[in-house]
């Protein structure tokens, strides 16, 4: 992919042209193309070889981007990880992957503290690698085929320990053509901003992906931008495609009121992935950037986006229609097709998906299934072919025996004009009885009395069993650091 990419760059006449804005600096591909060959002398001299693991916990920035490329040209395997983790989960990932260097960022750069980190392996400060750079000649690349393993991302799911996701050289051009060509359309005149991070699957396609295969050109920046820097960085870099997840739309849109925006001018489409769109936020954003919102749905394990809006076909509230290239089906518990018009938990087959996790085969063999992968994924298809996403097979609460989907309960309290974010879970109380409780960001100042409004809107909207039993104002909700809802940790009323 890396040798690939640098003679693309080339042939298409991109090398003086923007690849990468990183703080006040723009760097060209050509420029990153030479850099990531040479980075990729300096890890084959701290001993990486074809095959091996080399963990990426760096911030989002050009080293990051240089150290992919640098690994991905010796025919070794990136480690993405996010550099924010507590040590443990380090050591964890080191370890299971058996990676034979860390490549590390700001704060882990002390060898020695950053080897008991990384459970006792070779570290590498990002800062040093970069500067070891100005004294090596370009690395040859390691021949490699479309199959051969380039890197693995790690996945949490909502339980159980993480899985490292593999996904091959072949993949990254791939979701360029399906997604970044056909659904988006982006071009060499494109600059991306996107509020989901690198080692993200997500963040992976829209800032490093789309804009190496396209001679177009990404914003980086190292923490997730709060909505003042979003909107300055927009306004900078005159950003056409801005990739977010709902709550951090939500956060763009009440940090200011509604109304179009001179500094999002340049805009042509917002991009939403992660989790659903509540209800009615879509338009708020539509209105504050004067670009359409586009919807889709990925997973690590499809590499990418599966089902997506684009300009053409454009339904708010569904994730849209499968991507060119993928199938789509809506089964049920026993594996049974389920009919247009009800809900079933999602399967996919498609050229990105992974073949598998790394050191699970039951895992692996549980998901993916005779060529599909079980997304686990609860959605409806609509008439027209597009499918509602309706929340994660995991989510849905049991109280007294029934079953409740909290998204249902969630999208009445989020009407009330006093509810930023809200969280909906089956909590045990002090008699060990498990009761639906609503835990709301209220905007601040909360109204008096927002508790009883809540529980008497929610009286009005739903069946008597859905209704929480009490609501707690909390200043935050669990998130990871992509956007999505932790419901376990709401369940546990631990964080
Ligand atoms: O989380 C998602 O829905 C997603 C969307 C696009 C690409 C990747 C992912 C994980």
């Amino acid at each position: 992919m890396a040798a690939h990419l640098a003679d693309l760059a080339k042939r298409r006449g991109w090398t003086d042209r923007a690849a990468f804005h990183q703080d006040h600096q723009a760097w060209t591909h050509g420029e990153v193309h030479d850099l990531a060959a040479r980075a990729a002398t300096v890890l084959a001299e701290h001993g990486v070889r074809p095959g091996d693991r080399v963990l990426l916990a760096l911030p989002d920035g050009v080293a990051w981007v240089a150290s992919f490329l640098g690994v991905a040209r010796l025919g070794a395997v990136a480690v993405l990880v996010n550099p924010e983790l507590p040590a443990a989960d380090h050591a964890f990932t080191a370890q299971d992957t058996g990676a034979v260097l860390c490549v590390t960022g700001p704060g882990l750069e002390d060898a020695k503290e950053s080897a008991g980190r990384f459970a006792g392996r070779q570290c590498l400060g990002a800062d040093q690698l970069v500067a070891l750079t100005s004294a090596a000649e370009p690395a040859p690349a390691h021949p490699v085929d479309a199959h051969t393993p380039l890197y693995v991302q790690y996945t949490s799911g909502t339980t159980g320990r993480p899985k490292g996701v593999v996904h091959t050289h072949g993949d990254p051009k791939t979701y360029h053509d399906l997604i970044g060509r056909r659904v988006l359309r982006i071009t060499q005149d494109d600059v991306a901003l996107s509020v989901s991070k690198l080692y993200f699957a997500y963040g992976f396609g829209n800032a490093f992906v789309f804009p190496l295969f396209s001679g177009s050109s990404a914003v980086l920046v190292a923490r997730r931008p709060t909505p003042s820097a979003v909107d300055e960085l927009v306004a900078r870099h005159r950003v056409t495609l801005l990739y977010s997840v709902p709550s951090a739309y939500a956060a763009l849109v009440t940090d200011r009121g509604s109304g179009h925006e001179a500094c999002f001018a340049s805009v042509r489409a917002a991009v939403s992935a992660g989790e659903g769109m509540p209800e009615g936020l879509g338009s708020q954003v539509t209105e504050l950037l004067g670009a359409p919102v586009l919807e889709q749905i990925g997973s690590t394990e499809a590499g990418h986006a599966f089902c997506a809006n684009g300009f053409e076909h454009n339904r708010p509230g569904t994730v849209g229609r499968p991507v060119p290239g993928f199938e789509v089906e809506l089964r049920d518990r026993a594996g049974r097709p389920v009919p247009d018009g009800e809900e079933g938990e999602l399967w996919v087959r498609g050229p990105t998906v992974t073949p598998g996790y790394l050191n699970r085969s039951e895992e692996t063999e549980r998901t993916l299934v005779g060529g599909w992968l079980a997304t686990r994924d609860r959605a409806r298809r609509e008439p027209d072919g597009t499918y509602r996403h309706l929340g994660r097979a995991d989510d849905m609460e049991m109280v007294g025996g029934i079953t409740v989907s909290p998204l249902e309960v969630e999208a009445v309290l989020r009407t009330h004009p006093a509810v930023k974010e809200v969280a909906v879970a089956a909590v045990t109380d002090g008699h060990g009885m498990s009761r639906l409780r609503a835990f709301v960001v209220p905007l601040t100042p909360a109204p008096a009395g927002l508790e009883t409004d809540l529980l008497r809107l929610a009286r009005e909207h739903l069946a008597a069993f859905k209704v929480p039993r009490g609501v707690s104002l909390v200043p935050s909700l669990p998130r990871t650091p992509t956007g999505k809802l932790r419901r376990q940790l709401v369940r546990q009323g631990a964080w």
